[in-house]
């Protein structure tokens, strides 16, 4: 296994939708598996592919307190059953040090396929129906500042346009 670099706001390829996967293959497996070790060193909750720079319909997520409850969504799809919002406190591994209040349906559907490629469906709510928007919206390119206003995103972009340049 091995720790991938996460790219990192306002990085062009956060921007790349990602394809679906036709087939689960080993190499799916094994880059699962390099998602999930990556998002357990960073301490983080959840990871988008998109994020790690491939181009694939690849989430992986754990919740737990002990990070023993990997959840690996492949080709996720999200129905929103109504229209109730709920606000939440968001960051993201990609915008490292900024988190902010974002408002997000909190009763959805998902369906999705698992690491060994078996379809499953789950009706979460709270901190699990929030964080399973924000991954896929990763691969579809969007981000949490995106929510934000123009001048709170111009600020976060900033800051980190900063740092980068400290860190080369
Ligand atoms: C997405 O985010 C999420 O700034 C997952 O310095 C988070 O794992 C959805 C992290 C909260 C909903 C609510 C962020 C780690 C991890 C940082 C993450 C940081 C270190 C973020
Ligand atoms: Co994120």
């Amino acid at each position: 296994m091995s720790i991938l670099n996460i790219l990192e706001f306002p990085d062009p390829r956060l921007r790349i939708r990602a394809a679906p996967i036709a087939e689960i293959d080993q190499n799916t497996r094994s880059l699962v598996d390099d998602m999930l070790e990556t998002m357990y060193q960073a301490n983080g909750i959840g990871l988008a592919a998109t994020q790690v720079n491939v181009d694939k319909r690849i989430v992986v997520m754990d919740l737990s307190d002990e990070g023993d409850q990997p959840i690996v969504m492949i080709n996720p799809q999200v129905e929103i059953l109504d229209d109730i919002t709920c606000p939440h406190q968001e960051g993201c591994l990609s915008v490292p040090g900024f988190y902010e209040t974002i408002q997000r349906p909190e009763h959805i559907r998902l369906s999705a396929l698992d690491r060994e490629g078996q379809p499953y469906v789950l009706e979460p709510e709270g901190l699990l129906a929030v964080c399973i928007q924000h991954e896929i919206d990763h691969l579809d390119g969007k981000l949490f500042v995106d929510y934000l206003s123009p001048i709170k995103r111009q600020r976060i972009r900033q800051k980190l346009e900063k740092l980068h340049r400290q860190q080369d």
